[in-house]
């Protein structure tokens, strides 16, 4: 009988550390970061100023890069930032935006924007990519950006 209730008692304590294990505070955590990073120019920009100039060019055919770099506010942000904005924008990390990334260049800034038509993202690509690679280095965005 003894050891039959000394068992009882061992098993109620290992449900109990069961249930403390169960939460673990890094899942939490790991959430929270995926969510920033997806938040992608939170921080950087003003949202405010993000809205404008996505509802600046929300016509086809009326996006103009100087003028939505200028609203929102990255045409007068550091160098590091507009690098920063590089990196979100080339989202497979290949070192250069190509043109199907350009195309989806609103949607960094909200995911809802529009893509830009395919006349627009031919002009926008051709007025950075001053080295006629077809796509846009660092050095080619940050020109355009500070255009
Ligand atoms: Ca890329
Ligand atoms: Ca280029």
């Amino acid at each position: 009988m003894e050891t039959h209730c000394k068992l009882r008692i061992y098993k109620r304590e290992a449900k109990g550390l069961g249930g403390i294990h169960s939460s673990p505070p890094w899942f939490s955590l790991a959430s929270t970061q995926r969510k920033d990073k997806k938040m992608a120019f939170s921080g950087v920009l003003n949202d405010a100023d993000v809205k404008a100039a996505l509802d600046g060019c929300s016509a086809a055919d009326s996006f103009d890069y100087k003028k939505f770099f200028q609203t929102c506010g990255l045409a007068s942000k550091s160098a590091d930032d507009v690098k920063g904005a590089f990196k979100i924008i080339d989202q497979d990390n290949s070192g250069f935006i190509e043109e199907d990334e350009l195309k989806l260049f609103l949607q960094n800034f909200s995911a809802g924007a529009r893509a830009l038509t395919d006349k627009e993202t031919k002009a926008f690509l051709a007025a950075g990519d001053s080295d006629g690679d077809g796509k846009i280095g660092v050095d080619e965005f940050a020109a355009l950006v500070k255009a």
